[in-house]
C-alpha cells in the first residue's frame, strides 16, 4: 500500500512514469457505447426504457418527472439545512463569476466589445450506481442557472423505486432544474444530445461518471449531434503535500475520502523535509480498518503511491507534473507557495481544509480536470456555461485610419473582395450613405 519513492533517487523518466495516469482502456467500450447511441438516436424513449430496465433493474413511468418546490420534498430536516447551508455558498462564489462586457477602443473610431450569452440548453449528469451524488445536482445546477441557460434538464438513474433519489430532487430544487429525466449511463447522454420525445436536444452536456458515459459524452462530441461537453473526465485523484508539522490523522483521512470514491482513484502523498511517510501509512491503515468501503478503498490505495522531497521546491515539481485535480497544502505558510502552482484543479490549504469541504460547500465547484486535464482545463465555473460574442463599430473616421493596412493584407492573401469593401467605402461621396 502507497509504495514510496525518494525524490532525489528518481531519474527523469521514472518521474514521468509515476505522474502518468494508468492507461484506460476503450476500444471495446467504444463499440457498446456507440450501439448504445445508435439505439438511442433512433428508438429514442423507447430504448432508454428498454436499457434502463436491463442496466438500473426498474421501469421509470413517466421518463421525465418535474421537480417539486424544495419544501415538498420529504427529507430530514438536517438534510435540507446542509444542501441549503452549500447552495447558499456555492451561489454566492459563483455569482462573482458572472463576467462584465468588455469595450476597447483600439484605435481612434474603432470600437470592439465582448459579451456574453449562455449556452441556451444544458443536459447536467448526475451519476447513480453505488455512490449516488446528489451534491453534484448543486454544483452544475448553481452555475447553470447563474449563467442563464433557458433550458436546464437533469439525467440521473432512478433509485430502486423507479423514481428521483429525493436528495437529488432537492438540490435540484433549490439550483433552479425544473425536471429530471430518469435515465443513467450513456442512453441518458445520447437522450439529451439527441433529444427523445419527452425531451429537447440540448447544446452541451456537463457531468462526471463512469468510463460509459465519458465515451459517449466524447463521441457525441465528434459526431452530428451537434453538442459540446464539459470536461474529459477520468478517474478522481487528490495529492497531498505534508511537512513535518502536519497532522498524521488529518492526511490519512484526506487521502482516504478521495480513495473510497472508487477502486480507479488514485491518492498521491508527498512528504517534505522530516514527515517520513511511514507514520501517515499507519494512520492511513488505522483509520481504513473503520471504513464501510474498505474494500474499494484499499485496491485505490493499491495502485497509489508517495514520494519523499526534501523540500518545497521538489514537492512543487511534483505537483506540476502531475497537475492533480485536488491539491492539499499541509505545510507551513500554504499561502507562500500558491504562486509556485501551475497546475491543479483545485486547492486546498492548510490544516482546516480538508478536501470535503470544496467536495460539498465551501463554494468552490467538485467539477474538476482529472487524468492530468488540469494542465489545460479549468473545472466547470459559470463560464463553462457561457460563450462569448464579440462586436465592433466603426465610425467613417475609424475606417479611414484602419482601411489602408486591411486593403494590403487583403491584397497579400489575393482577396480582392475583401479589399473592395473597404474600399467602395473610402471611395464614397454620398455623406447620407452610411450615415443612419
Ligand atoms: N471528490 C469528488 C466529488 C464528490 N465527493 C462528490 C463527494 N461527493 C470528485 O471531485
Ligand atoms: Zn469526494
Amino acid at each position: 500500500m502507497l509504495k514510496n519513492w525518494n525524490y532525489e533517487a528518481l531519474d527523469e523518466e521514472k518521474l514521468e512514469q509515476l505522474c502518468r495516469r494508468p492507461r484506460m482502456d476503450e476500444a471495446d467500450i467504444t463499440r457498446a457505447v456507440q450501439d448504445i447511441i445508435d439505439d438511442v438516436r433512433t428508438n429514442g424513449d423507447e430504448a432508454v426504457l428498454r436499457l434502463t430496465e436491463k442496466f438500473d433493474g426498474v421501469r421509470p413511468d413517466p421518463l421525465l418527472r418535474d421537480v417539486r418546490k424544495p419544501d415538498d420534498i420529504p427529507v430530514d430536516d438536517d438534510v435540507r439545512k446542509a444542501f441549503e447551508l452549500a447552495w447558499h455558498n456555492l451561489y454566492q462564489f459563483h455569482k462573482a463569476q458572472i463576467p462584465q462586457s468588455i469595450e476597447v477602443q483600439t484605435m481612434p473610431g474603432v470600437i470592439c466589445r465582448r459579451e456574453s450569452r449562455p449556452v441556451a440548453s444544458v443536459g447536467l449528469y448526475i451519476p447513480g450506481g453505488t455512490a449516488p451524488l446528489p451534491s453534484t445536482t448543486l454544483m452544475l445546477g448553481v452555475p447553470a442557472t447563474l449563467a442563464g441557460s433557458s433550458y436546464k434538464i437533469i439525467a440521473t438513474p432512478p433509485d430502486k423505486n423507479g423514481g428521483p433519489p429525493v436528495e437529488v430532487e432537492l438540490a435540484a430544487a433549490l439550483a433552479g432544474i425544473p425536471r429530471i429525466y430518469l435515465a443513467g449511463g450513456a442512453q441518458a447522454i445520447a437522450a439529451m444530445a439527441w433529444g427523445t420525445k419527452s425531451i429537447r436536444k440540448v447544446d452541451k452536456v456537463f457531468g462526471p461518471g463512469n468510463q460509459f458515459v465519458t465515451t459517449a459524452k466524447m463521441l457525441l462530441q465528434n459526431s452530428e449531434a451537434m453538442v459540446s461537453m464539459d470536461l474529459p473526465a477520468g478517474p478522481s485523484e487528490v495529492m497531498v503535500v505534508a511537512d513535518e508539522n502536519a497532522d498524521p490523522d488529518f492526511i490519512a483521512t484526506d487521502l482516504l475520502s478521495q480513495a473510497e470514491h472508487g477502486e480507479d482513484s488514485q491518492v498521491v502523498l508527498v512528504t517534505v523535509g522530516d514527515m517520513g511517510p511511514e507514520r501517515i501509512r499507519e494512520a492511513v491503515e488505522r483509520h481504513l480498518q473503520q471504513l464501510p468501503r474498505a474494500d474499494i478503498t484499499r485496491k485505490a490505495l493499491n495502485h497509489s503511491f508517495s514520494v519523499s522531497t526534501a523540500n518545497m521546491d521538489q514537492a512543487l515539481e511534483i505537483v506540476n507534473r502531475y497537475a492533480p485535480e485536488h491539491l492539499i497544502l499541509q505545510v507551513d505558510q500554504p499561502e507562500a507557495y500558491t504562486v509556485g502552482i501551475q497546475h491543479a484543479g483545485s486547492v486546498f490549504l492548510g490544516p482546516w481544509t480538508p478536501e470535503s469541504v470544496g467536495d460539498y460547500a465551501s463554494g468552490t465547484n467538485h467539477t474538476l480536470p482529472t487524468y492530468g486535464y488540469a494542465r489545460m482545463y479549468s473545472g466547470v465555473s459559470v463560464d463553462s456555461f457561457l460563450k462569448h460574442i464579440t462586436f465592433q463599430q466603426l465610425s467613417r473616421e475609424g475606417l479611414e485610419a484602419i482601411g489602408p493596412a486591411v486593403m494590403k493584407m487583403a491584397e497579400v492573401e489575393h482577396l480582392d473582395a475583401h479589399k473592395n469593401a473597404v474600399d467602395i467605402r473610402l471611395k464614397a461621396d454620398n455623406p447620407a450613405r452610411g450615415s443612419y
